[in-house]
């Protein structure tokens, strides 16, 4: 095609001659989107009087289903006119913003558009965001940027919940927004409004709802208020819960309420949204009258259903949507949750957005990505969404993350491509969800590492590494020299200054690794000690920067590169200095557990404690079942301090072990906060807690800590 459309059409014909069109006027439907109106003339001619060619503006009238789609258009250019064929005001934007895409200018200055004929229509009805995440919530600009993002990508639905607005969660979500607040939702509502996205905004109170009327009161005069703001769309969720809230039969009856006093008599409302507490295969009950089948069997068929898949984080596949629509008894609502990283907030998520299934037809209502804490880094992957989500048998994961970067980051493309190839991947984490990166230069780096083994250097590889340590090592500098986005460059700086460094460790390994192959004693020292000073600095930055309670600390280009540059600097180093390699070992703790949910659950190490990172979701705990830590650390032992809400204290133990087979009992005790630590002798290298009833029992996983000693 002479002209590349994101997202892709559905289907186009184009001529590959150009014509230079001379002026407009509109004709057809009169009352059509203002908006929509004022975008075509930023790039077309369009006068106010009768002359030029008709740009004509008609009802699309075809019986194929998905021509009747809210945003369907039909666009045909032909030298003498424009006939834009709509179902909505939606389409028409729609159909401008393609056109925007398609208008080239000549040497001269002068419009160039090519003959064609559009038919287009999204393959799902609700695409976008759901802005929900742990940590910082976006600011009211970083939203309003979004927003615009929304328009150019055919996006629909921008869904407001994030976990840390008291407002839409625990302990405030009965309260209506202070005056402050309130002002911005109205303001991202008329944003909203002009790039014809629906803005949905929900409520989580399941954490501390009671099933009576006074709350379900609370709800319906909490809608209300959001309401006289603007709101037209509302959603209910119950995900990361445990407890009385999360009984389905119950919230099935709150949404049947909400529907019926709410959406029904105010006539303008859009249908409801449910995320369900059981949102994913790995968190559902089965069995009679099992959570997911209530909902289906109950809840009015209006009502939209949220779900993530086989796991909280994980692919969409054709098999796992027909499993959840068997038994909630309607299409899903996809909250995919990538590329958000609030369980592994150490790395940035900037790859492609892959794991999509593709033979999907008409399977889901909705589709919404949950992003990351960063919305400027997060338009990366909420641009392969908006690709797939559009046109799901045209989406290429490869080609639409390459047209992202050069979209988000036109001036320095090469060197924006080359820092998210290398941002990708989560690191291990309790979702077990991993990510390809590096994927261009793994093969070498195997070939390379495995010839570097046995003592010999791949000048061709080599020569193939070292360019791309270059380009790691100056990426930042184009960014930050290049790139107006300043709002990016603060979100990622971190990242960005370590991306720096490890390319320049990666050169002096290399450098390091040639003189060492041809026997330069003198010159392996001295990169050596380049290397290890660049080491230094790397860990200083993952030190002092992106300070958070969770996963602190700025990891970059881990799941490839650095491991290859550490690889090569340990057998250098092993070799010129004859340590021995588990002296360098970096971390040696690891989660102490049986239960299934826990088992690759990441500890973090710091100075003077080791922790396990903690769990948004509740966590169920079989008899017999014990979480904790193990170490193997030289340090000494000093206490274990617990933040386990919802832990009653009759059904477990906490227990300490010296070699993980005769256990001891902790004397755990309660601060006024309700906080709870033990103290642990010096020499222990377990510590668990038990479940040590016949029951199943449910806990929050906030914070789990062995404090140690300095040795
Ligand atoms: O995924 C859902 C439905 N809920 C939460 C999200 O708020 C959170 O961002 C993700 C990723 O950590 N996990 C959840 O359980």
């Amino acid at each position: 095609s002479p002209v590349q459309i994101f997202p892709t059409p559905q289907e186009i014909l184009i001529s590959t001659q150009t014509f230079i069109p001379s002026g407009y006027f509109l004709t057809g439907i009169k009352s059509v989107d203002a908006d929509a109106i004022a975008l075509l003339k930023e790039f077309l001619p369009i006068s106010t009087q009768k002359k030029g060619t008709p740009l004509k503006i008609v009802m699309l009238n075809d019986k194929k289903e998905e021509l009747k789609r809210s945003g369907a258009y039909r666009l045909t250019i032909q030298p003498k006119s424009i006939l834009i064929e709509i179902v909505d005001g939606r389409s028409l934007f729609y159909a401008a913003q393609t056109i925007k895409q398609l208008v080239k200018r000549n040497d001269g200055g002068q419009i160039l558009l090519n003959p064609c004929t559009i038919t287009d229509y999204p393959d799902i009805n609700f695409r976008g965001i759901v802005e929900g995440f742990y940590g910082q919530p976006w600011s009211f600009d970083d939203r309003i940027e979004l927003l615009r993002y929304f328009g150019k990508l055919k996006l629909n639905t921008y869904i407001y919940g994030p976990k840390d607005d008291p407002y839409h969660r625990y302990p405030s979500w009965r309260e209506p927004y202070p005056a402050d607040e309130a002002k911005q939702i109205v303001a991202l509502l008329t944003e909203a409004s002009k790039n014809k996205v629906d803005f949905v905004w929900a409520m989580n109170p399941g954490r501390d709802i009671k099933w009576n009327a006074a709350d379900s009161n609370a709800v319906l005069s909490k809608f209300e208020s959001m309401y006289t703001l603007g709101v037209r769309c509302f959603a209910l969720f119950f995900d990361d819960i445990a407890g009385e809230g999360t009984n389905s039969e119950k919230q099935a009856g709150l949404l049947n309420y909400i529907n019926a006093q709410f959406v029904q008599k105010k006539g303008d409302v859009k249908p409801l949204l449910l995320c369900p507490t059981e949102f994913n295969r790995t968190a559902s009950s089965t069995g009679v009258n099992a959570y997911l089948d209530v909902l289906g069997n109950l809840l009015d068929p209006s009502v939209m259903v949220m779900w993530t898949g086989d796991k909280v984080v994980g692919d969409i596949t054709k098999e796992n949507l027909q499993w959840v629509k068997s038994h909630i008894k309607r299409n899903p609502f996809i909250w995919w949750n990538f590329p958000v990283n609030d369980y592994v907030r150490d790395h940035l998520l900037m790859g492609p957005a892959y794991g999509l299934d593709k033979d999907v037809d008409n399977a889901m209502t909705g589709f919404v990505s949950n992003p990351m804490d960063k919305s400027e880094a997060s338009k990366i992957g909420i641009f392969g969404v908006a690709m797939y989500s559009w046109n799901i048998k045209k989406y290429d994961p490869e080609k639409s993350w390459e047209e992202a970067c050069r979209q988000c980051m036109p001036e320095a493309p090469i060197a924006f491509l080359t820092f998210c190839a290398h941002n990708s991947d989560p690191g291990p984490n309790g979702h077990n969800f991993r990510r390809d990166e590096s994927v261009q230069i793994k093969p070498v780096i195997d070939v390379f590492s495995q010839s570097f083994k046995l003592g010999k250097y791949l000048e061709f590889e080599a020569s193939q590494l070292n360019a791309l340590f270059s380009q790691m090592a100056v990426a930042p500098t184009m960014i930050y020299s290049q790139s107006p986005n300043k709002r990016l460059i603060r979100q990622i700086n971190p990242w960005l200054r370590q991306f720096e460094l490890v390319g320049n460790a990666g050169k002096e390994t290399m450098e390091m690794a040639n003189a060492w192959i041809n026997k330069d004693e003198m010159s392996t020292w001295q990169n050596y000690s380049a290397v290890t000073a660049l080491f230094d600095s790397i860990q200083e930055v993952d030190r002092n920067f992106n300070k958070n309670d969770f996963q602190p600390g700025v990891k970059t280009a881990s799941k490839v590169i650095m491991p290859f540059i550490q690889q090569v600097y340990k057998q250098v180093g092993n070799e010129l200095l004859a340590r021995h390699e588990d002296e360098m070992q970096s971390s040696s703790s690891q989660i102490y557990s049986n239960v299934e949910q826990l088992k690759t659950q990441p500890v973090s190490e710091r100075e003077d404690e080791i922790v396990i990172v903690p769990v948004f979701q509740p966590i169920k705990i079989k008899p017999g079942e014990y979480v904790g830590i193990q170490t193997i650390s030289n340090k000494k032992m000093n206490s274990i301090s617990l933040n386990l809400p919802l832990s009653s204290d009759n059904w477990r133990l906490f227990e300490s072990s010296v070699d993980g087979k005769t256990w001891n009992q902790l004397k755990v005790t309660k601060d006024e906060d309700d906080m709870e630590s033990a103290i642990v002798s010096p020499d222990i290298r377990y510590v668990r807690m038990i479940n040590n009833s016949p029951k199943e029992q449910t806990f929050f996983l906030m914070d789990f800590t062995l404090q140690t000693n300095k040795v």
